[in-house]
């Protein structure tokens, strides 16, 4: 791997839930070792654990100072791709993680801010994909399991690394687990990893976002 580009570390989940596969690692692995806008993308895989994940991803921040931190998971039954706007100082878990830890009511980081915002430009890439065909939402909620644990925590990270933007998408099942579970909703792998391109190259294009209503009344 060329050494001098700035990275992008972009992380998917393993598979839980009873579960075989997880699409958050089968599309983010598609895309390690790209070149994107002069940046170099490495995919790393985080535990769907509320304890491991943190530290491996604190690890692998501090090895590889990456410019843009993207977090990505799995959120059955959302029909799009889902970019979170914020992420809350909170884990509640409705069930156990691959650990078997299930805190109620716990903060990620102690003493932390109640919620971050996202620091990429979520309208903008919004934008960019429905405009490239790909499916697209702006989610206020990414949950209180390990996703919006890890969301809170990229951006707590960034919050104290300048220079570094922190953001999360979470996104459908794929059609092989849609089909085991009568009507909800899917998208094919193909079509998430285009899209998880088009997000990345809109936010190393976007350093301030777009203004453009996207909101909900619900
Ligand atoms: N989705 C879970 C955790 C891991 C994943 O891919 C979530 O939404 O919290």
């Amino acid at each position: 791997m060329s050494s001098s580009l700035p990275r992008i570390l972009l992380t998917g989940f393993d598979p839980f839930g009873g579960e075989s596969v997880n699409p958050s690692w089968e599309a983010v692995r598609a895309l390690h070792g790209k070149r994107l806008g002069g940046h170099l993308i490495v995919a790393q895989q985080l535990p769907t654990e509320f304890a491991r994940s943190l530290h491996e991803l604190k690890a692998a921040v501090r090895e590889m100072a990456p410019a843009i931190l993207l977090g990505v998971g799995q959120a059955g039954g959302r029909q799009q791709l889902s970019i979170e706007r914020v992420a809350i100082n909170v884990q509640d878990a409705r069930i156990p993680d691959n650990a078997g830890a299930q805190p109620v009511d716990e903060p990620v980081i102690a003493g932390g801010p109640a919620a971050y915002f996202s620091t990429l430009p979520i309208k903008a890439m919004l934008a960019a994909l429905q405009a490239h065909g790909v499916p697209a939402e702006i989610s206020n909620s990414a949950g209180t399991y390990v996703c919006n644990h890890i969301a809170y925590a990229m951006l707590h990270l960034a919050a104290k690394r300048r220079g570094m933007r922190a953001g999360f998408i979470h996104i459908p099942y794929l059609p092989a687990q849609a089909a085991k579970r009568h009507g909800l909703a899917s998208m094919a792998l193909a079509d998430v990893v285009r899209g998880l391109e088009i997000a990345l190259r809109t936010a190393i294009a976007t350093p301030l976002d777009d203004k453009l209503g996207a909101g909900k009344l619900d």
